[in-house]
């Protein structure tokens, strides 16, 4: 989803020397083949996007997976770019990085501050290794490498399996399909009060280029919307756009992971730059993609 609004906002600017690789022409776990990769290609600019994701679910049950795999892949694409001379690279979190009980809004400046939510701890660990990777070969050897902490994220190309899925596909996904189904109810996890933040990911691309472009600064960058709704609101959201009638019903045996993670988007509205994309509008703009989309979206 990120990699795709990339390439949209790069050939938007007129860019057509875009070096792209899918998980199945380079697996990023390879030490070797990423090695390869970057001594063939010599990529000036490198927007570091991949990363093995998903919602709640996904990360609480591959918890292994999910720090093994990005480590490797944050860890060989980091030192390949040292090694093969880049001149710029943007590395990208999570805003599951800072403490669960971390006052809000989230400020750059509380990572590391406390303990972390359970559900994600091993991504957002290997997250922060990203992070610190980035500054540190920043320190020793002069290396140009930024990093930028997206809040949660939607937009085309989203996974849609539900049980892999973060929460507004899956809205989008089982309110689609209760409606043309005629079911009576749908379920919704959790206990419908975490609050969360959502950005399009072109708004996300779009950041990602302005900070390339603008920002050369060890200390990460938080990218969001700077407000945040209830699961429950974003329920009511998605239920409205899709024109599904019936009622929610919620599961309180999922989790409901961290209650709040907002982030305090100051210094990066004080660099001048500001999302365009509202949720109300996002949602509907998601959920016309996925019906162009779903026999693709939905296996
Ligand atoms: O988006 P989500 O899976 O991830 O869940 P997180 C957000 C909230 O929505 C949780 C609730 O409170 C879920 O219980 N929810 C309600 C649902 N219905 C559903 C549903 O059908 N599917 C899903 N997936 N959730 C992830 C982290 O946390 O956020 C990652 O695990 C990463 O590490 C990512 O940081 C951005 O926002 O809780």
């Amino acid at each position: 989803m990120v990699g795709s609004a990339l390439v949209r906002k790069l050939q938007a600017e007129g860019y057509s020397n875009i070096i792209i690789r899918t998980s199945s022409e380079l697996d990023l776990r390879n030490q070797a083949a990423v090695a390869d990769f970057f001594a063939q290609e010599r990529p000036d600019y490198v927007f570091l996007a991949a990363a093995k994701v998903g919602g709640i679910l996904a990360n609480n049950t591959y918890r292994a997976e999910f720090l093994y795999d990005n480590l490797l892949i944050e860890s060989n694409i980091i030192h390949s770019a040292y090694q093969t001379e880049v001149k710029k690279l943007l590395f990208l979190g999570s805003s599951c990085i800072y403490p669960k009980m971390a006052p809000q809004p989230l400020k750059e400046e509380y990572l590391l501050s406390g303990y972390l939510e359970p559900t994600n701890e091993p991504y957002a660990i290997a997250k922060i290794t990203g992070i610190k990777l980035c500054e540190a070969y920043r320190d020793q050897y002069g290396c140009d490498f930024i990093s930028a902490m997206p809040t949660n994220l939607y937009g085309p190309n989203d996974n849609y399996d539900l049980n892999g899925s973060h929460v507004l596909p899956a809205l989008i996904r089982k309110f689609h399909e209760a409606k043309v189904n005629d079911q009576p109810f749908v379920e919704v996890w959790g206990t419908g009060s975490p609050r969360r933040e959502f950005l399009h990911a072109d708004d996300l691309a779009d950041a990602c280029f302005f900070l390339m472009e603008h920002y050369n600064d060890e200390l990460f960058v938080n990218v969001g919307t700077g407000e945040d709704v209830t699961i429950r609101e974003l329920a009511e959201l998605v239920k409205e756009t899709v024109g599904f009638e019936g009622e929610l019903r919620w599961n309180t045996e999922k989790p409901d992971g961290t209650p709040r993670k907002l982030m305090d988007v100051s210094r990066l509205h004080a660099m001048g730059w500001k999302h365009t994309t509202e949720l109300k509008e996002g949602v509907e703009r998601t959920y016309q993609d996925f019906l162009a989309n779903e026999v693709l979206y939905v296996e």
